[in-house]
């Protein structure tokens, strides 16, 4: 009789812990919901998991040398994930009632503060000349075409009266690729595919990227920027080239600027010449840029009929003069650059200090 006075007794314990733990669960998730603000939710912490909080006494006051095996396991597991309940869901209500407060207060905006500039970055230096040359030309009747990168040995030499065995091939050792083909060396390679492309009467330049392998000084790259321009039409001679090239030089200097024009051999010309230009940085004197003075510029020169005839050109009709210009040459000229190798050394501080409109 008396062990199950003790045994009915320890049930009701038992039953009034289990029955605690649903009421606890209850009381706490509904003062949590209540709860906005992090001080609340710190009372709630507190009035459950404080040092005399309701979860901590639960665990604290219930005798569990008086509970059997199963007993222990169900109310020990039940204490833990009250415990886990709690601790979770109040970290959770910390966190929202911490940003719910920041966002009632509003961001920190201070609307006087001076604002994020953004960089709309620059055009190259040679991108800049390259279109003022466009703009030039254009105004002259030319059209503006673009050749490839990559070409034939065809059109960067043989169709340009250069053969396999001529000598000048040698003033243009370049970069070729295993399938034949070649990195142009310059900008004549588009003469005869745009000779036979357009046929005569044709005016067009056409700017664009060589390569040439070779060793780099203040004026030699081996990646650097020609402008080739053609004219194909009746009755052309070399007072029509010089013509051309004094405007060209005008207006791209805005100055007078001295040139020399000597004679030059180039295998797809006749007559050839060089154009050279006295050189701006040093006025002349000669400095480490150009060396005695001048800068080779312009090479240029009469159509040699046999590239007219590549071309498909009917060379009893029609004659022509054709120029080489050095680009990037002609950009360290205007912008008073001393060494061609800041142009591809990709730092910002030098290409984006040129002025667009000049
Ligand atoms: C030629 O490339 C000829 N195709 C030019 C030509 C066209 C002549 C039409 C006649 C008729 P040249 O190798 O000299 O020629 O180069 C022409 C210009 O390109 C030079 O005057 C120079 O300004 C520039 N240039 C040549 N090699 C380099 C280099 N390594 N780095 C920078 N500029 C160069």
């Amino acid at each position: 009789m008396y062990y199950y006075k003790i045994r009915h007794y320890l049930m009701k314990i038992l039953l009034r812990e289990v029955f605690s733990v649903d009421e606890i669960r209850k009381q706490f998730l509904a003062d949590l919901a209540a709860a906005k603000s992090p001080q609340e939710v710190e009372e709630v912490r507190i009035k459950y998991l404080g040092r005399k909080g309701l979860i901590t006494l639960l665990a604290k006051n219930t005798d569990f040398s008086q509970l059997s095996p199963d007993q222990k396991r169900d109310f020990g597991k039940q204490l833990n994930e009250l415990k886990g309940l709690a601790t979770e869901k109040l970290a959770e209500a910390a966190s929202a009632a911490k940003s719910g407060q920041t966002a009632k207060k509003g961001p920190d905006l201070d609307l006087t503060l001076p604002g994020t500039g953004h960089s709309l970055g620059s055009l190259h230096p040679i991108t800049l000349v390259q279109m003022e040359l466009e703009d030039i030309f254009e105004g002259m009747g030319f059209m503006v075409l673009v050749g490839p990168d990559v070409e034939t040995e065809h059109y960067n030499f043989d169709a340009l009266n250069i053969p396999g065995d001529h000598p000048a091939r040698d003033m243009q050792d370049t970069f070729w690729l295993t399938n034949g083909m070649l990195m142009k060396t310059h900008t004549s390679a588009n003469q005869v595919r745009t000779l036979e492309k357009f046929g005569a009467p044709l005016r067009a330049i056409f700017p664009g990227r060589c390569f040439r392998y070779e060793a780099m000084d203040p004026s030699h790259e081996t990646t650097f920027y020609q402008c080739e321009g053609l004219v194909v039409d009746r009755d052309i001679s070399v007072a029509n080239l010089i013509a051309t090239m004094k405007a060209l030089l005008g207006e791209i200097f805005h100055r007078d600027a001295t040139v020399r024009l000597r004679p030059g051999f180039f295998p797809f010309v006749e007559p050839g010449f060089e154009l050279d230009l006295q050189c701006l940085l040093c006025g002349g004197k000669g400095c480490s840029t150009c060396g005695d003075g001048w800068i080779e510029l312009i090479p240029c020169g009469l159509v040699h009929p046999r590239v007219l005839e590549f071309g498909g050109i009917d060379t009893s009709k029609y004659s022509g003069f054709a120029f080489g210009l050095g680009l990037t040459r002609l950009a360290m000229m205007k912008y008073g650059v001393q060494d061609i190798r800041r142009f591809n050394s990709g730092d910002i501080r030098f290409c984006s200090q040129f002025p667009a409109a000049v």
